[in-house]
């Protein structure tokens, strides 16, 4: 199973050679339709082979485009995509846009999957503020193996309003995505499989966009990192150390945004706590290192949050090794941070006192369930009704000894308002200066959400983000009805409702079509499925329209819906 002592950290960082897909360089199409651009893009997921251990065995992973993490999609706010992914390789996938506020059928439910030789056209909104957010699989009981083998990858909404905040800035150059993983190998150098895991798979091998145990090279100056933990089941609590002082002096940094965007402000802190599918963003100062080397580091157990089992490196992460100062130039004061990064488009709570809906997390008869029910249960898994545009409070508790459960919320961005039971942390300061879509339930804790249940109506799932968990069975859905006393009634026309329907599911590909590029994949007929989805309007649904503020005044209108129906509030 394992192989013993890989401390090396010896090859380079390997994201920074993945191609990015954004604005300037769409993948194949980029099409204009009516009166606006509309991004069109195609991902093949088919599997590849990489060496990840020099003279053993290659591994066989399957990921977006044949690569892991999966291209870079940076697309600036406003503007739409629809996104066709064609499944090359040998399971069922779903695909989930994570952070992103997508309509049911284009949210990657998990029944709602697409079969080996079939594709499925995916239309994302993009009209949500400037956030990291990412792309992996969701498809029924099989979630796990599928992220595990490689079907992640990060999706970047940029905004003038976070452009001109001066951060620092330039994809793979200041501005750097670094994607947790936490893997298992045979001795021949293969990949260990998650299949039959039905607890936790924690992984041995940490990986940083890909690549275990890698190194970076910076200059002395800030960058800009944007964490994701895109591990199965493993948590993390990461710290900054020199190398010549590893057990004294955490190196403080400053973590500038979260799951939903931009924090109100700048947060200083030593150690960032990281469940899984959560982002965090830091801004870290490496000019008083120049001709060091800076390690990152995780704390066992996650820091008492997590309940990993760790082993003989995975308290190390990866390495940064800075230049020396050019003596040429003399080295300017980096430049200070700005106090204040935006207003968080959602007030702060005036009610906490009443709780809609309780959730127990727990452990029953050999199943992961949430309130007693596995999501192979459709006649009672929607346990929460909430009426579109209503702000409720919910209630996350674990109830099993010893395990931790990150539980992602679909659809909608929360504030965490208290987090009691073992007592570690409470709420941390950079989780309660925004916005988040994962809350990390550590062991014995109970935590209060806040959402506002908008902008579309339809069925969407919560569960935990440990995927062994999730595939066995702890999800469940919500159903956001018609809003009460609203024009809508619920009524909505365009079919965008229900997760299933069938107008938006998946269809077969022939091979010869795609790689000749005719039938459903030629260009006519490419032409035609983007009109026939963007007339759907599947992001103008109701009295409102799809708007997109201008930097300036636009930070806050994230709901995506004129004023009147974004600002309601029920409490
Ligand atoms: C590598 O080891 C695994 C586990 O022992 C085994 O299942 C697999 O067949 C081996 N692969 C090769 C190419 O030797
Ligand atoms: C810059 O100057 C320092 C001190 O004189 C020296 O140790 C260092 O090697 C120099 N760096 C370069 C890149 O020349
Ligand atoms: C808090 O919300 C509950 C349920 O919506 C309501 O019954 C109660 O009156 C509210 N309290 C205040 C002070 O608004
Ligand atoms: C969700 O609620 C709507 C009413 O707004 C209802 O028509 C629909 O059937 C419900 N969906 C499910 C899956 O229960
Ligand atoms: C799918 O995978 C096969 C085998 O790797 C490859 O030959 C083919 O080009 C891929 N793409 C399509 C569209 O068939
Ligand atoms: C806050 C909370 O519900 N904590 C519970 C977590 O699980 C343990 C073991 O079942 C309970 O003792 C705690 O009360």
């Amino acid at each position: 199973m394992l192989i013993p002592n890989f401390s090396f950290l010896t090859a380079a960082l390997s994201l920074l050679a993945t191609p990015c897909l954004s604005h300037d360089t769409p993948m194949r199409h980029e099409r204009q339709v009516a009166t606006r651009d509309i991004l069109y893009y195609e991902v093949e997921i088919k599997s590849f082979q990489h060496t990840f251990f020099p003279g053993l065995e290659p591994a066989t992973l399957v990921g977006y485009d044949g690569m892991s993490p999966g291209p870079t999609f940076i697309i600036p706010r406003g503007t739409e995509s629809i996104v066709r992914f064609i499944n090359n390789a040998s399971t069922p996938n779903s695909v989930h846009l994570h952070g992103s506020y997508s309509r049911a059928p284009f949210d990657g439910w998990a029944e709602d999957v697409t079969q080996p030789g079939e594709y499925k056209d995916y239309y994302f909104p993009n009209a949500q503020a400037a956030r990291t957010m990412w792309y992996h699989d969701h498809a029924v009981h099989i979630t796990a193996e599928n992220a595990y083998m490689g079907q992640a990858g990060m999706y970047l909404i940029h905004d003038p309003a976070e452009d001109a905040l001066g951060l620092p800035s330039g994809y793979g150059v200041h501005d750097i995505p670094l994607v947790l993983s936490s893997k298992q190998y045979n001795a021949n150098g293969t990949l260990f499989s998650t299949v039959g895991e039905r607890i936790s798979l924690w992984g041995d091998t940490l990986h940083v966009n890909g690549q275990p145990w890698p190194y970076l090279s910076v200059s002395p100056r800030p960058y800009r990192f944007r964490f994701l933990n895109a591990a199965v089941s493993r948590t993390f609590a990461l710290y900054f150390v020199t190398t010549t002082s590893p057990h004294t002096n955490k190196i403080p940094f400053h973590v500038i945004a979260s799951d939903s965007g931009l924090l109100e402000k700048p947060i200083p802190t030593s150690t960032l706590y990281l469940s899984m599918a959560e982002r965090y963003e830091i801004v870290f100062d490496f000019s008083r290192f120049a001709g060091q080397t800076i390690e990152l580091r995780n704390f066992p157990r996650a820091g008492g949050a997590g309940t990993e089992t760790d082993y003989e490196s995975t308290h190390q992460v990866m390495r940064f090794v800075v230049a020396p100062n050019d003596n040429t130039t003399s080295p300017s004061p980096s430049p200070p941070l700005p106090t204040h990064l935006r207003t968080i488009p959602y007030p702060l709570p005036t009610n906490r006192t009443h709780i809609a809906h309780r959730f127990k997390f727990h452990r029953a008869n050999g199943k992961w369930l949430i309130n007693n029910t596995p999501f192979s249960d459709p006649a009672n898994r929607i346990l929460a009704s909430v009426p579109e545009g209503t702000v409720e409070t919910w209630e996350l508790e674990n109830t099993t000894d010893g395990w931790s459960h990150p539980v992602h919320i679909h659809l909608v961005d929360f504030r965490i308002l208290s987090r009691h039971g073992h007592g570690v942390r409470g709420v941390t300061a950079y989780e309660r200066a925004g916005l988040k879509d994962v809350v990390w339930l550590g062991r014995e804790e109970k935590v209060l959400v806040e959402a506002h249940y908008a902008p579309w109506e339809g069925t969407y799932m919560m569960h935990c983000h440990n995927l062994v968990h999730e595939d066995d069975d702890m999800m469940v859905a919500f159903n956001v009805t018609g809003p009460v006393g609203g024009k809508g009634k619920g009524k909505e026309t365009g079919g965008f409702e229900d997760p299933m329907e069938g107008k938006w599911r998946a269809k077969g590909w022939k091979k010869d079509d795609v790689l000749q590029r005719k039938g459903e994949f030629s260009d006519a007929a490419i032409a035609k499925r983007v009109k026939e989805m963007v007339d759907a309007k599947p992001y103008e649904q109701g009295e409102g329209k799809v708007k997109v503020k201008r930097a300036g005044k636009g930070e806050n209108s994230d709901q995506g819906r004129d004023g009147k129906r974004a600002g309601r509030r029920r409490t």
